[in-house]
């Protein structure tokens, strides 16, 4: 007999308990020591309190779950998908109507504000002496903080303006505005004839009811694998995708994984990157993926969203890894491929998976804003129900007919990358997730300072929206933050 076992076995005997020799095969087959011993106090406890000093085969596998409920839903229903949409729309007319649907699909969504009613265009505020305040809608396409004052550019349709902010707090909020970002302004004419901003107002998240599952299942958030890199931290994964087929009480719950891009590190993503590569091919990335995620069992389904590492279109919106590179991960019943952003219920719980590229344009331009906390960033994305307002910087986005990188339809939860920081916040009522990385710190990280927290794995229940996290990192300092 192992030592372990012995042990534990005299800890429940020395406790007045029996053990039925059933339950003793299966506590003979639990390899975790940590585990066998946590399992057979809280029976003890548990069964101390019914006053019942028998421990049987029922007895564990109620508490490993071994048998995997029937009951629990997995149900996934793909609420938006820019893979069948994007279009090769391109040059100035392309962008023209991009533009032209953001402001149409923003303006709509503004709409149900009370202020809206007194909304002019920006030609008619501009050739009118205006009485009294009234308000305009508009993308910003310039921000100058001067010495003590703001000055805000901001375009629709019929023209654009420049208004002046004076207010400290309304400069502060004039800040965390975002490039081409939609605002609605209060507008009134200043003393020397030009214009002043007196209000301005995001479009925003309104107060609403989140959804839950009503089956008690779980979704793990995963991103930024990095398969194929020399820094993929593969034997941390391999050993979570090993906690999810356990008997641990939580795994035998999980339902779903979502993979928020940069499943692959990819091939020619920055100069020499072939040096920093284990797998020099992409088809041998993502077979590596598919060997991998095939060791989860398949009641769990699994979503896969590209990254700025993985093959297929760069520009945002970025339909779904091209079948070409692995036909494997398609055809498999349980996974679905999908682009990027995508809206997926997971048994009613609307998930927005974004790989968060746009993060780096934003940090740069936003004072008060860093790689370190990247859940404000995604606030200020929700404020802005816009995935990735700035164009022209870092993030390409593509010339496309419809703007479908408008947050339209309001999530439960919104997932994000890219960022290799994992991070939990809420902004109302909706959980945020950056789901960090499974690569460890890469030369060009520490070359500019980036400390990213690997290997931790997010797990939401998605009946009651409790978060675990498993660490599978070996450094102390690594923590999931909040
Ligand atoms: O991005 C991982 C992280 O590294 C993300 O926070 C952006 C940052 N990053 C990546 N490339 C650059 C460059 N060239 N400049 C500044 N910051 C960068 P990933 O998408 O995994 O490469
Ligand atoms: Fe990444
Ligand atoms: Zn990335």
């Amino acid at each position: 007999m192992k030592k372990e076992l012995s042990f534990v076995l005299n800890y429940a005997l020395n406790k007045g308990f029996q053990i039925h020799p059933d339950a003793f095969k299966i506590l003979d087959d639990i390899t975790d020591v940590k585990q066998l011993e946590k399992i057979i106090k809280e029976i003890v406890k548990e069964k101390t309190r019914q006053k019942k000093f028998q421990i049987n085969q029922n007895d564990l596998e109620t508490y490993l779950g071994i048998k995997d409920d029937p009951n629990l839903l997995n149900e996934i229903k793909i609420l938006s998908d820019p893979t069948s949409k994007v279009t090769s729309g391109e040059g100035v007319k392309g962008y023209n109507s991009l533009f032209s649907s953001r402001f149409n699909k923003l303006k709509r969504i503004i709409s149900d504000r009370p202020e809206s009613k007194m909304i002019k265009s920006i030609s008619v505020v501009k050739t009118t002496k205006l009485e009294n305040d009234v308000y305009v809608c508009g993308l910003v396409t310039t921000r100058n903080a001067e010495r003590n004052i703001t000055k805000l550019v901001l375009e629709d349709p019929s023209g654009s303006f420049e208004g002046i902010i004076f207010d400290e707090e309304l400069q502060k909020t004039a800040g965390t505005l975002l490039i081409d970002q939609f605002v609605m302004a209060r507008v009134a004419s200043a003393k020397n004839s030009g214009l002043m901003i007196k209000d301005l107002i995001s479009p925003d998240i309104p107060d609403q009811k989140i959804n839950k599952s009503e089956s008690e299942v779980y979704a793990v958030f995963l991103s930024d694998l990095h398969i194929g890199s020399k820094y993929f931290m593969e034997e941390e994964l391999i050993e979570f995708v090993n906690w999810i087929s356990s008997p641990d009480p939580v795994a035998r719950k999980v339902r779903f994984v979502l993979i928020g891009g940069d499943i692959v590190d990819g091939v020619g993503i920055y100069p020499n990157q072939n040096k920093e590569l284990v797998c020099q091919t992409i088809e041998e990335q993502l077979q590596k993926a598919e060997d991998l995620l095939d060791k989860i069992p398949k009641n769990v389904k699994i979503i896969i969203m590209p990254g700025n590492h993985d093959p297929g279109r760069r520009a945002l919106p970025q339909p779904a890894i091209p079948q070409k590179y692995n036909s494997g991960l398609w055809e498999r019943e349980n996974v679905e491929m999908v682009g990027n952003p995508a809206l997926i219920s997971l048994n009613g719980v609307k998930v927005l998976m974004f790989h968060g590229q746009s993060i780096d344009d934003i940090v740069k331009t936003t004072p008060g804003l860093s790689y370190d906390r990247p859940t404000d960033v995604m606030k200020n994305l929700l404020r802005a129900r816009h995935l990735s307002p700035v164009y022209g910087s870092s993030t390409p986005i593509a010339p496309e007919v419809e703007d479908l990188l408008v947050i339209e339809n309001i999530p439960d939860i919104f997932h994000v990358g890219h960022v290799h920081k994992a991070q939990l916040d809420m902004y109302k009522g909706i959980l945020l997730v950056n789901s960090g990385s499974w690569q460890k710190q890469t030369p060009f990280q520490a070359s500019v300072g980036m400390v990213p927290n690997p290997g931790l794995a997010i797990i939401v229940n998605l009946k009651t929206f409790q978060v675990f996290h498993e660490n599978y990192s070996s450094n102390s300092n690594n923590v999931l933050q909040s």
